[in-house]
């Protein structure tokens, strides 16, 4: 069996990632996984890890530098996916990707054109590009929920989950642009070359979304 190079980013991917590689028989060691150790191997030493941020696990796979990866869908739109197969949706850290604003209206002075205050810079170009709408989109790492408070945006394109970041920032989503979950992605490459050991790990890790599914009573 090949052995394959699977792109993961810590946080709440990886928290609900990790059952269902278990579930399909990768088995991570506590002491890896909490180490400080960027690159580990499973049990069986069949898999190697790579911890990265969330929005270079798409880079490290398009590039061959990972043969798979768990990648949320509003990261995957932000990259555009070249390079990529996504054969799987893993139906984790799912959210919603919403445009939000004020509930309070705040007039920025002299404003002339919509500023859109995100880390998704393509992707809110593209939307507010369909509507029509000319926009300003200002590109931020983090905080978001702070551009329209202080007068740097009138608007924000970010994940919600619960809605209380936002309620607690005094914003409202206003329009969803997409349902997120997690996607397994898998370079187009590797897929060629490592074929009969992808495949049956896509299977296995499709059984462990079903199961899941099934056991808690969502498959409706
Ligand atoms: O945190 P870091 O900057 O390192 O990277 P990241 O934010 O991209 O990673 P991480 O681990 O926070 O999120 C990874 C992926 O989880 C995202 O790409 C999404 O696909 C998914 N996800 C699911 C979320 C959320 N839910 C979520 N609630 N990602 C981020 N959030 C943040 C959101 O940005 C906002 O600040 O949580 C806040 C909103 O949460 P609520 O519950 O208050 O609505
Ligand atoms: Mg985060």
């Amino acid at each position: 069996m090949a052995v394959l190079t699977i792109a993961l980013s810590k946080g709440r991917i990886f928290e609900e990632t990790r059952p269902l590689l278990l579930q399909a028989g990768i088995v991570l060691r506590d002491a890896d996984v909490q180490s400080r150790q960027l690159r580990f191997a499973s049990a069986c030493g069949q898999f190697n890890l790579l911890v990265l941020r969330a929005t270079d696990v798409p880079v490290f796979v398009a590039h061959g530098a990972a043969d798979l990866g768990v990648v949320g869908k509003d990261v995957l739109m932000e990259h555009g996916g070249e390079c990529l197969y996504e054969p799987l949706d893993l139906q984790v850290a799912n959210c919603r990707l919403m445009v939000a604003e004020p509930i309070a209206p705040i007039v920025r002075e002299f404003a002339q054109i919509k500023r859109v205050a995100t880390k998704y810079e393509q992707v809110a170009r593209r939307y507010f590009a369909e509507l029509g709408q000319p926009v300003e989109v200002i590109k931020l790492y983090g905080s978001m929920e702070l551009a329209p408070i202080v007068g740097l945006a009138d608007v924000i394109v970010d994940v919600v989950d619960t809605g209380k970041t936002l309620q607690a920032n005094g914003l409202k989503a206003t329009d969803c642009i997409a349902h997120i979950s997690s996607r397994l992605v898998v370079n187009k490459a590797s897929m060629k070359l490592k074929h009969k050991t992808l495949q049956l790990l896509i299977s296995r890790l499709a059984d462990a979304v079903a199961a899941k599914r099934a056991a808690s009573g969502s498959d409706v």
